[in-house]
């Protein structure tokens, strides 16, 4: 996800830590102002849709005597509308339209994956996450511009994105280099640069995590990333047009979730009171029992992202059943990145960047990407996934 489509059309002019941008798709929050201006393509050339069912038999609640894994609550089956809120001034173009979705009911975390958890993973299989590894510059190319330059081989290392509050006030928000570094040794262990570490961190949610990374856990821990409908109806928490987990009132904001508070990006007085990530909890649930389902970090979901996707699952003017998002990527401002929806938003988001702390607002990442504002959580279906 980037700034200026036109910017990155012109490779031979790219700085370095731009083609590093480039490279790892950023999905920042402040680089969305495109998503409001994007087009949408007229053309059908990728989304697929799972068959309608128009009588639909979901499984609605929890079967007797099944307990739920540890960590995880129950999300009774149910039909909502996704996407984004009638009269939601704060939705983007891609939030839209509505459409009818059904999803049965199924097992989540309560909380995003915390460092412990993550680092039991490790412990246990000796992975080497993507943000660890050597970088293979033809691979990386593949996802490039033709001609575009190749980056000294002091930045080709082992790295990951790091935020950097800028020491300057910022007039143009669309210029996210401002406040986005990327850091060599920079990784899930060293979330804020190799200086840092997990101490006293163990109840926080693991960042810098590539979507290859999370499938791998999801794959140790018997589970599987939540589809982009599973994750909205989730954290909708039963409500029917609520933006957020708790309502629809913006005023409980920072006492609900971790966003930014004060001036993006160059001031935040932490009045939810944390400047960078909280440890998971530290905010009130919402009805299923989810914490931080908006703000703290962002969170992966299985779906491809595609910029025509909801208009073409609305224009089926049915219900979807437990719908797995279109088949395909496409995205006319990142044309050579292959992405997944992420969820939530992060304790980046402010009112006047994203304002992703919405239950309809959504992301496209690319799949070697790791930020340290990205992070997931789990699902299990019934029967067993
Ligand atoms: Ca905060
Ligand atoms: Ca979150």
């Amino acid at each position: 996800m980037l700034s200026s489509g036109p910017k990155f059309l012109s490779p031979q002019i790219l700085h370095v830590q731009q083609v590093l941008f480039f490279c790892i798709g950023l999905a920042i929050c402040g680089t969305l102002s495109q998503c409001k201006e994007a087009k949408q393509s007229k053309t059908s050339d990728s989304a697929t849709f799972p068959k309608s069912d128009k009588e639909l038999t979901l499984l609605v609640e929890k079967p007797e005597g099944l307990i739920p894994p540890e960590g995880m609550v129950w999300i009774p089956g149910g039909t909502f509308e996704q996407g984004a809120v009638a009269g939601d001034v704060l939705a983007m173009r891609h939030e839209k339209p509505t459409h009818s979705v059904a999803v049965d009911g199924f097992f989540m975390d309560s909380t995003e994956v915390t460092n412990a958890q993550f680092r039991r993973f490790i412990e246990e299989t000796g992975y080497i996450t993507v943000a660890e590894r050597e970088i293979d510059w033809e691979e990386m190319r593949k996802q490039l511009p033709d001609e575009t330059p190749k980056p000294p081989d002091s930045v080709l290392q082992p790295g990951s994105l790091r935020f950097k509050k800028p020491a300057a006030e910022v007039t143009n928000l669309n210029d996210y280099s401002q406040w986005w570094e990327w850091k060599v040794g920079t990784n899930w262990k060293h979330p804020q640069g190799p200086e840092s570490d997990l101490k006293g961190k163990e109840n926080y949610p693991v960042v810098h995590i590539a979507y290859e990374d999370a499938l791998a856990y999801c794959n140790w821990a018997g589970k599987r990333l939540p589809t982009e409908a599973e994750w909205e109806y989730a954290a909708r928490g039963g409500r029917i047009d609520a933006r957020f987990p708790w309502g629809n009132d913006t005023g409980p904001l920072h006492g609900n979730a971790n966003t930014w508070s004060g001036s993006f990006p160059t001031a935040n007085d932490a009045q939810d009171g944390y400047a960078n990530t909280s440890p998971v909890a530290s905010y009130p649930p919402n009805a299923h029992g989810l914490y931080d389902m908006v703000g703290n970090v962002w969170e992966w979901t299985s779906d491809w992202y595609n910029t025509t996707y909801y208009k073409e699952i609305a224009s089926k003017d049915t219900t979807t059943l437990n719908p797995r998002g279109a088949n395909i990527h496409h995205n006319p401002f990142s044309p050579y990145a292959k992405e997944k929806i992420i969820k939530g938003g992060s304790f980046l988001c402010h009112e006047s960047y994203c304002a992703s702390y919405r239950v309809s607002a959504r992301m496209g990442n690319t799949l070697d990407s790791a930020q340290e504002h990205l992070g997931f959580r789990t699902v299990k279906s019934i029967p067993d996934d």
